[in-house]
């Protein structure tokens, strides 16, 4: 049996661009990615004084249970140069779990659903895009009604640059 799961991926050090890109491609055979979103630029939440995010959301089907998938996520975040820093500060990638299936499930080091889906724009704004109706298992709200009650100024498509 599969999940449907939505993760959010963000960075705000080195080539931002790049790490999305290689984060998505160094996910394993377990975690398929069913559809990813634009990519955003975001102003910093939490602790202003740092470089803007990028940041997008992945819809993926696995196989993986939610702490093989954390542990999974944690690993490929020290493989593609994360190092430790302080809690909402900058990192080269960030991938956390947003929802998994409709589970409600909560221990000392994972809460799905991720619990401050509702109050960042940075999460919203992409994943309402890959999945406006999808509806928080705890408060019955979809993505687009949270989208709706939040402060989304700041927030931008990232254009890729065009080359050659
Ligand atoms: N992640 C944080 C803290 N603040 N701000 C934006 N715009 N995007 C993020 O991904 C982000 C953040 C901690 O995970
Ligand atoms: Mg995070
Ligand atoms: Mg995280």
């Amino acid at each position: 049996m599969s999940a449907v799961v939505y993760l959010a991926l963000g960075s705000n050090l080195g080539d931002r661009l790049a790490n999305l890109q290689a984060a998505q491609k160094a996910l394993p055979p377990a975690v398929r990615v069913l559809s990813a979103s634009p990519v955003y630029e975001t102003p910093p939440w939490g602790y202003a004084d740092q470089p803007a995010f990028l940041n997008q959301a992945l819809e993926v089907e696995t196989e993986l249970t939610p702490q093989d998938l954390l542990k999974t996520l944690k690993s490929l975040e020290v493989r593609l140069g994360r190092t430790p820093g302080p809690r909402y500060g900058p990192r080269q990638i960030d991938l956390d779990i947003l929802f998994y299936d409709d589970l409600v499930f909560e221990t000392s080091d994972l809460t799905i659903p991720h619990p401050r889906i509702e109050e960042r724009a940075f999460v919203l704004t992409p994943l309402a895009d890959i999945a406006p109706d999808l509806r928080h298992p705890v408060t019955g709200l979809t993505i687009r009604e949270m989208l709706q009650r939040v402060d989304r100024r700041g927030i931008q498509r990232f254009e890729q640059q065009k080359t050659g």
